[in-house]
């Protein structure tokens, strides 16, 4: 996978490729990156990127001229990659949408500062509009970020096999259970005693309740969309054998 970033501030990136499993994956050649800077396709003196809006009013608005160089050369030494922007108007990324980027051979991030960018450019040369949650921040470069972790962790050989199981859990439409490490008591409170025992069977069994536990009471939402298994059934089923007991007190 080849990311290539264009932004008005590329240092922002510097860290994000220094560090963790982004840095690892570039290391190990699993994905290439990089954070262009808009202002070198500016042909003016001052390289200027951004200009005042037509109609008038606050804030200013990215040029299309920079932007739309800076894509096209991004776009020729890419070849097949698919264009993103990051905006509020996007469809909200997920889980889903990640999966789908990271089936490309490239994507080209370009992120917006002030109040957005010439709408021409949004028509032409982008193939996707994508926002990360409906709240406002200051500019697509930390919504840049955020796309391209969540992608990295998809492609093949990114995760060691330890950690590859663990990106399973979303895909299964569930929020992971609880986990635990040293010292078996903390606070006054213990570590359920399963998972001490060595019963893998039984630990996988508490682990999927546990799943199932949290997603129901912090995600009902997801917990409704989710195509059970006859295990999942099973388990719902006693807790609401287990509810209807309790609730025949109150006949
Ligand atoms: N998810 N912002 C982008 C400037 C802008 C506006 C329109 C292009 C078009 C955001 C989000 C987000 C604020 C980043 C406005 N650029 N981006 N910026 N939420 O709020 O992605």
């Amino acid at each position: 996978m080849h990311f290539t970033v264009l932004t008005i501030f590329p240092e922002m990136f510097d860290p994000f490729w220094g560090h963790g499993i982004v840095r690892r994956a570039i290391e190990n050649k699993k994905i290439f990156a990089s954070a262009v800077n808009i202002r070198n396709y500016a042909e003016d003196r001052h390289q200027v990127t951004d200009d005042r809006p037509y109609g008038g009013g606050s804030g200013m608005v990215m040029k299309p001229e920079p932007l739309a160089a800076a894509i096209r050369d991004a776009n020729n030494t890419l070849h097949a990659a698919k264009t993103v922007l990051l905006t509020p108007q996007g469809r909200v990324f997920n889980q889903q949408m990640a999966r789908e980027l990271a089936s490309f051979e490239g994507l080209i991030l370009v992120c917006g500062r002030y109040e957005g960018i010439d709408e021409r450019i949004c028509h032409d040369l982008i193939d996707y509009e994508i926002s990360i949650g409906d709240y406002v921040i200051t500019g697509g470069e930390l919504a840049g970020m955020i796309i391209i972790d969540a992608v990295t962790r998809l492609i093949p050989g990114v995760l060691g096999g330890e950690e590859a199981a663990e990106k399973d859990s979303f895909s299964a439409g569930l929020l992971e259970h609880a986990h635990y490490t040293r010292p078996r008591k903390f606070e006054g409170r213990e570590v359920p005693e399963i998972l001490l025992s060595g019963h893998h069977q039984e630990i996988e069994k508490w682990r999927l309740e546990s799943s199932m536990m949290r997603t129901l009471i912090k995600r009902p939402d997801l917990l409704q969309k989710k195509d059970l298994n006859r295990q999942e059934q099973a388990i719902l089923k006693k807790w609401r054998l287990a509810i209807e007991k309790i609730l025949k007190f109150y006949n």
